[in-house]
């Protein structure tokens, strides 16, 4: 990555922080479904609308962004001249809203047209809607989580993924899951401990806190899965390698990953190096 576009990553990671108070001060009131559905066929929520109108308007007015492309729409949208494209999941797990639990922004920064290889990936970042409002974001450097206060103020630390895990969220109906996944999903919760929230930014980064493993694998009749390669998979595998993790989706790395189609899904196992290695084994 050359200085110039450090300052431009450090340029949308500011722009994000700057959102992330004016999504969730808009959360009250639009838990609601639109009479909409987004690319990939999910019922859009007013929150999901109101985020992703947000993220494009502070991404988008950025120079150093030349494409906008969001889960929420069909096609990547120019913004202008600029070097680096922009993925972002702007309301990752909307639907917990109802319930009041956590939700999540996803981004990611690439020196690329859209749909691009996760190893176009130059910079990734979530920001976890809970008690708090974090940001964690990684580039080659490294990974640092912020705390947002509302007035915009941010305190830093570094984050690693602890040696020790701890923890395990799967994604889906166990009687959708495959026998491969269903023998190693049955030996991992004998030895770690289930949190799971519905959100995947929330289940990472519960995973990034205490060390474990994350999954939203294929299922029988939907062999990719649910999550979308480009806006979630991509971007969240590059945070957890950053931060000493390992990402697969059963047979490489997720950021081998290199979708023709914006919108594709992929089956996505992220956590700790020993714990991945077993999935990959084990979905061989
Ligand atoms: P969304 O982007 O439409 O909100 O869907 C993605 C969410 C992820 O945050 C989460 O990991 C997954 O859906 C949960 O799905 P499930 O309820 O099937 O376990
Ligand atoms: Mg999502």
């Amino acid at each position: 990555m050359m200085m110039s576009d450090g300052v431009a990553v450090a340029d949308v990671f500011d722009a994000l922080a700057a959102a992330a108070p004016e999504i969730r001060a808009g959360f009250a009131g639009r838990a609601g479904e639109t009479d909409d559905h987004n690319a990939t066929g999910d019922r859009q929520l007013h929150a999901d609308i109101h985020a992703d109108e947000i993220l494009r308007d502070r991404v988008g007015a950025l120079d150093a962004v030349g494409e906008y492309a969001s889960e929420e729409a069909e096609h990547v949208r120019d913004v202008g001249a600029g070097p680096l494209s922009v993925s972002v999941d702007p309301l990752d797990g909307s639907s917990n809203l109802s319930a009041n639990n956590p939700t999540g922004t996803i981004l990611g920064v690439y020196d690329a047209p859209l749909p691009a290889s996760g190893r176009d990936l130059v910079a990734a970042a979530y920001v976890l809607y809970g008690p708090l409002t974090t940001m964690v974001t990684a580039t080659a450097d490294g990974v640092t989580r912020y705390t947002i206060a509302s007035d915009g103020r941010r305190t830093d630390e570094s984050v690693s993924l602890p040696d020790d895990p701890t923890v395990y969220g799967f994604g889906g109906r166990v009687p959708d899951w495959t026998v491969d996944f269903t023998d190693y999903a049955r030996a991992i919760k004998d030895e770690l401990k289930l949190r799971y929230s519905g959100a995947m930014v929330a289940d990472v980064n519960q995973v990034l806190t205490y060390g474990g493993v994350f999954a939203y694998p294929g299922l029988r009749d939907r062999p990719r899965g649910k999550l979308r390669t480009q806006f979630e998979a991509i971007p969240m595998a590059y945070i957890v390698e950053a931060a000493g993790g390992s990402s697969t989706n059963g047979a490489h790395s997720v950021l081998d990953a290199d979708p023709d189609d914006l919108h594709s899904r992929t089956p996505i196992y992220l956590g700790n190096d020993a714990l991945i290695d077993r999935a990959e084994r084990a979905l061989d």
